[in-house]
């Protein structure tokens, strides 16, 4: 096919320019990297994962960090590729990376929905949805962060086609979501943390969003959230919120953090990336470098305590 566009970590990278960066980036430090395919999308895209962690011979814990659910949340998949970056880099000089990468892996899955990221591409800067089809409607996709097994259809969901809060037609309906959600059940042994990064409103989100009831480990999310939050301002002066999704965002049902988190993955957060409404899901590239760097701040922080917990 034709070459794709040059990568950079400062700019929003189309989708053929993530793929050949993924390919590339772990050809480049199989050391540290190993890549898994974990299915299509519904447009035949393959979704791979990086584990980024030192091989070990035991077996390890880990983490999961997706990016890119919703199509137009440009600054999410620039965080995963940022991320990866970063662990790469810093790995041998960081002592808190180089701690974490030898005791766990990062499962980082840098673009989920990638028909839909494809799409505000080529055809809508504006889609948000996936872009599975079905007979009996003309309107495209389902909201994947509505088609999780969490008190699914329930609150906050559209059952129509063709709203972008469309639930979909079944729990895991959509390929995408089946294919990760597949991955974290036969993985739930590992993972002991589950990340999930929006864009925007400066938020730092557990659960629950499918119900008004608080999690049963409420106190500990939320003293973890606000430590992320002071480390990821202690940068820039970048205020966040944190707090149970349905009071802090709005009462949405079949949220993959919720789903994790009822699935038994304790530390589950949601994170709704700058800015505040200024540009919205059109921020500018020039707040891609200030924006990975903050909110790195605040990943790292949930590491090392689920490291230690
Ligand atoms: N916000 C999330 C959304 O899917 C959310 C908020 C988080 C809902 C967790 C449900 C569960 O609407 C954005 N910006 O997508
Ligand atoms: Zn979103």
């Amino acid at each position: 096919g034709p070459t794709p566009r040059a990568h950079s970590y400062t700019r929003y990278n189309n989708w053929n320019t993530v793929q050949s960066w993924i390919n590339s980036i772990a050809s480049s430090n199989a050391n540290l990297i190993s890549k898994q395919v974990i299915g299509n999308t519904y447009e035949g895209r393959p979704m791979t994962i990086l584990k980024l962690g030192k091989k070990s011979s035991v077996a390890k814990n880990a983490i999961f960090l997706d990016c890119g659910i919703h199509a137009r949340e440009w600054i999410s998949p620039a965080f995963c590729q940022w991320f990866v970056k970063e662990a790469l880099s810093t790995y041998g000089s960081d002592a808190q990376m180089t701690s974490l990468l030898n005791q766990m892996d990062v499962y980082v899955l840098p673009v989920f929905n990638i028909d839909g990221y494809d799409y505000t591409h080529k055809s809508n800067r504006m889609w948000r949805k996936t872009r599975s089809r079905k007979s009996g409607s003309n309107c495209v996709g389902a909201d994947p962060n509505r088609n999780f097994n969490a008190g699914w259809c329930t609150l906050g969901a559209s059952s129509n086609p063709c709203s972008d809060t469309f639930c979909g037609y079944s729990p895991e309906s959509e390929i995408e979501v089946k294919n990760v959600a597949d991955f974290i059940r036969r993985n739930k042994a590992v993972i002991k943390a589950y990340l999930t990064i929006h864009s925007y409103s400066q938020l730092l989100l557990f659960p629950y969003s499918y119900s008004y009831s608080l999690a049963a480990h409420h106190s500990e999310l939320l003293k973890v959230a606000e430590g992320a939050s002071s480390a990821l301002r202690s940068l820039y002066g970048t205020r966040y919120t944190s707090g149970p999704g349905a009071t802090t965002i709005y009462p949405a049902a079949g949220g993959s953090d919720d789903w994790a988190y009822d699935l038994g993955v304790k530390y589950s957060y949601t994170f709704e990336l700058r800015d505040t409404g200024r540009y919205g899901f059109l921020l500018p590239e020039s707040q891609i470098k200030p924006t990975c760097e903050e909110t790195m701040l605040a990943v790292k922080y949930i590491a090392a305590y689920v490291q230690k917990n």
